[in-house]
């Protein structure tokens, strides 16, 4: 019986010894259980001789020991193998060079608008930004463009309905601090602006513009051209030349046209100037005593001019680049050259 039992003892111990976690409860229940074999070895003692029972009972006790501290030793070193495992997958390597981050970059109608702003924020003027979504009257009206002018057309704005329209110019901010009344002032108004064009190389439904305006007492052409040739020599460089050729615009009496000797040949003509040595950069005039009436500043008193600089063209013209489109794709291989 003590051999049957010692039997038993190894058998069990060497199962549980190599037992998984779901096998250590099948066991568990095989030897410790209701129905298991310690159950089934204790009915056995009535078999027993009264002499012989105390030793069976202390054998059986004792291999219910064993057999106790042996699920409960492989259960451990079963939790701690998988502890173990569990950190080795967890591990971080410290020591692994980073991911690189890729970062953006500032696009090239912002470069050239910091840039324009900067020069002009050097010569005291303040940069305001107004709605696109605008009246018709601060749009139109109040700049001295008639109802009947072939701009106002809905082949050239994009009405919203009869009142509301996306502004074709950034003047229509100025008309808004114009009507403030607080003079003098020195301001540009960069901005979105929206024309019911047909997609090319240099023409978009949605592109940006600086209009610039000054207005003051004893404010003439002469103050005009001083500013916008410091303003190209600034953006183009300190050799750059400027000329003005007479235009038209409906809020500006005189109006001209501004170039700028071509600074990529300096003005001996070459492919960039299309061989004329000058660059057209802007529009510009003094301004209309109309507007000013219209937005309730007295022209008897206070003069003025203005300008109106595409950005786009200031960015394609800076950066070398020869098709607009480029700048609205936001391909990021033609983006990362700037
Ligand atoms: C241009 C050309 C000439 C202009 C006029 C005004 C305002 F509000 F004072 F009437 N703002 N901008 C202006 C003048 C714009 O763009 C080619």
């Amino acid at each position: 019986m003590n051999e049957e039992l010692q039997r038993m003892r190894e058998e069990a111990l060497k199962k549980i010894d190599n037992a998984t976690l779901e096998q250590l409860n099948e066991l568990r229940v095989q030897y410790l259980g209701k129905k298991g074999v310690l159950k089934s070895l204790m009915t056995q003692m009535k078999t027993l001789t009264p002499e012989e029972r105390p030793v069976f009972g202390q054998t059986v006790n004792a291999l219910r020991d064993a057999i106790q501290e042996a699920l409960g030793g492989r259960t451990a070193q079963l939790n701690e193998l998988a502890r173990r495992a569990r950190m080795a997958a967890e591990t971080i390597d410290v020591t692994l060079p980073a991911k690189k981050q890729k970062i953006g970059h500032a696009h090239p109608n912002s470069l050239a608008l910091d840039e324009v702003e900067r020069i002009f924020v050097g010569m005291g003027y303040e940069v305001v930004e107004g709605p696109e979504i605008e009246l018709d009257e601060y749009n139109f009206t109040k700049l001295n463009i008639p109802a009947n002018h072939p701009a106002k057309d809905e082949q050239d704005t994009f009405w919203i309905n009869d009142k509301f329209l996306l502004r074709t110019q950034t003047s229509s901010v100025q008309a808004h601090i114009m009507e403030r009344g607080r003079l003098p002032i020195r301001m540009i108004a960069p901005g979105r602006v929206y024309r019911s064009d047909e997609v090319d190389a240099t023409h978009s439904p949605s592109f940006h513009q600086i209009e610039g305006l000054v207005v003051d007492k004893n404010i003439t052409f002469a103050d005009l051209k001083g500013t916008l040739a410091t303003f190209a020599q600034q953006l183009f460089g300190p050799d750059t030349k400027v000329k003005f050729r007479p235009h038209h615009f409906p809020f500006t009496e005189p109006s001209a046209e501004m170039d700028v000797s071509c600074f990529k040949c300096g003005g001996k003509g070459c492919r960039f100037c299309k061989g004329s040595g000058w660059i057209e950069i802007l529009g510009c005039g003094v301004v209309h005593p109309r507007v000013f009436e219209m937005c309730g500043i007295d022209p008897e008193q206070y003069t003025g001019f203005a300008f109106g600089v595409g950005l786009e063209r200031i960015a394609l013209l800076k950066y070398e680049i020869d098709d607009m489109r480029l700048l609205y794709e936001n391909d990021e291989r033609f983006l990362r050259q700037f």
